[in-house]
């Protein structure tokens, strides 16, 4: 099968980019499917003359680029702030990446502008104390637009009414939102600079993966976010705003589900999650502080300190359950290193009875009792380890208890933030 795909299991964060730095080594095409500038993808390898590990954030761009023969698609299922397209590939090609001719956007995708940057800030102002946390990045905005057919995509910017249609639309901001600053005329004006800055990457990604598809060119899908950020099947409104599980791929890309192979779940060792909303597992004590610290879990985008709990295995499965995981990825379970024991969570409990599955009604999310089954810690470092065997024996009973409970295999694991620094089993 020609397509992977590799999804956050969690509520993101969990180490998605540097999987797909490593796949892609061997693929022709890495494609984001959903999402925008609000994901954030961290990666560390070797570049420049002396080989230097260099850490680079991507946010808009998919981390496939990293490999000089692959192709970067952004799909239509994107939401593209321009402005913030042009400067994430200034900053990675002054890092060294050069990325010429070989990164595309779909004419499908729609566009977020600054309006709908101001208007997710008010949106939040107006939530008070119930506000989502989002990343201010527009994205609920543009993909309302987008459900309320009134969004405008890539190839707007190209037909003659696009001036018309701006402003039209900042003027149903204002109303809803009572006049704020905004320079409507100037910003028409800087749209037809970056529209014609655009035009060489802009592509029919329709044709452009079905040629592709069709020519038996290997495409990994890169996941933004995470599936319990999903809009539907995540902590709703706790979420994003678009599906970050496997629907996306098909509806953010156009690729008919029969071609997906591979689906890989990437699993942080612990559970983050950063902004607002239900946590069961986390950690308001010594622990999620330690986990905080030496996982280093700030955000990519934000710089928001990222909440910390343990690994919860009923998020997991439900995330299984929907995902269809074939393999999976534990990550950063170096961050475990210094724990005396391991809490997982393996069952929720209401009002005396387990539950099945993860509860949609916030409400009695609330009100859930977690169980934890306590695993022993292994206390020493594994960050130089290359083979599962060179991990300590509580260590690789930490990995089995998981890939049993989930019934699938944990195919990597990682043991630091660079590439090297990942088991393959
Ligand atoms: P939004 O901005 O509308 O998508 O926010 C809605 C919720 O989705 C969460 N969200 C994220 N959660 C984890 N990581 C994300 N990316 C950045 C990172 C986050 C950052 O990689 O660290 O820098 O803060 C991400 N993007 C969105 C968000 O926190 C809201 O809960
Ligand atoms: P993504 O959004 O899923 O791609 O993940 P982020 O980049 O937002 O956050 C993951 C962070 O953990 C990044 O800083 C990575 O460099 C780092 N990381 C990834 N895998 C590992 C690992 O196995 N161990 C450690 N210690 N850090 C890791
Ligand atoms: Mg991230």
């Amino acid at each position: 099968m020609p397509v992977t795909v590799v999804l956050g299991t969690q509520w993101g964060d969990e180490g998605k980019g540097k999987l797909v730095d490593i796949l892609s080594q061997d693929i022709d095409i890495c494609a984001r499917c959903a999402g925008g500038n609000n994901a954030g993808h961290t990666i560390v390898v070797p570049m420049g003359p002396n080989n230097e590990k260099t850490m680079l954030d991507f946010h808009l761009l998919p981390c496939g680029l990293i490999n000089p023969n692959c192709v970067g698609l952004i799909g239509s299922g994107v939401v593209v702030h321009v402005p913030s397209f042009f400067s994430e590939l200034e900053k990675l090609e002054s890092k060294g990446l050069n990325c010429q001719g070989r990164l595309l956007i779909s004419d499908r995708a729609h566009l977020v502008f600054d309006f709908h940057q101001i208007v997710d800030g008010l949106k939040e102002v107006e939530l008070g104390g119930k506000s989502i946390g989002t990343t201010k990045k527009g994205i609920g905005p543009a993909y309302s637009a987008k459900a309320s057919r009134s969004g405008l995509r890539v190839h707007h910017l190209f037909d003659g009414s696009f001036a018309e249609k701006f402003r039209k639309i900042v003027e149903g901001r204002f109303k809803r939102y009572g006049h704020f600053e905004y320079d409507t005329e100037g910003e028409i004006e800087r749209y037809k600079d970056l529209a014609a800055k655009l035009r060489p990457f802009v592509v029919d990604s329709v044709t452009y993966l079905h040629t592709a598809l069709q020519a038996n060119k290997k495409i990994l899908v890169e996941g933004a976010n995470a599936l319990m950020l999903d809009i539907d099947y995540g902590t709703y409104p706790f979420v994003t705003s678009s599906n970050t599980a496997i629907g996306g791929v098909c509806t953010g890309l156009a690729i008919p589900p029969k071609q997906i192979g591979r689906i890989i779940g990437v699993v942080k060792a612990y559970t983050t999650r950063v902004g607002g909303g239900p946590f069961p597992t986390e950690q308001l004590n010594d622990i999620g502080e330690t986990l905080q610290q030496v996982g280093h879990e700030y955000g990519v985008t934000t710089g928001r300190k990222r909440r910390c709990g343990w690994l919860d295995l009923v998020v997991l499965k439900y995330s299984t359950m929907i995902n269809g995981y074939d393999v999976l990825n534990l990550t950063k379970l170096d961050v475990l290193d210094g724990l005396d024991e391991i809490k997982v969570a393996v069952k929720y409990q209401l009002d005396g009875k387990d539950l099945d599955g993860f509860p949609a009604d916030l409400d009695l999310l609330g009100r859930v009792t977690v169980e934890y089954v306590t695993l022993p810690g292994w206390k020493s470092d594994i960050s130089k380890a290359t083979k599962f065997e060179d991990l300590p024996k509580k260590c690789q009973e930490y990995v089995e208890y998981v890939e049993n409970f989930l019934g699938v295999k944990i195919g990597w694991i990682g043991v630091g933030p660079a590439r090297d620094s990942m088991i393959s089993r």
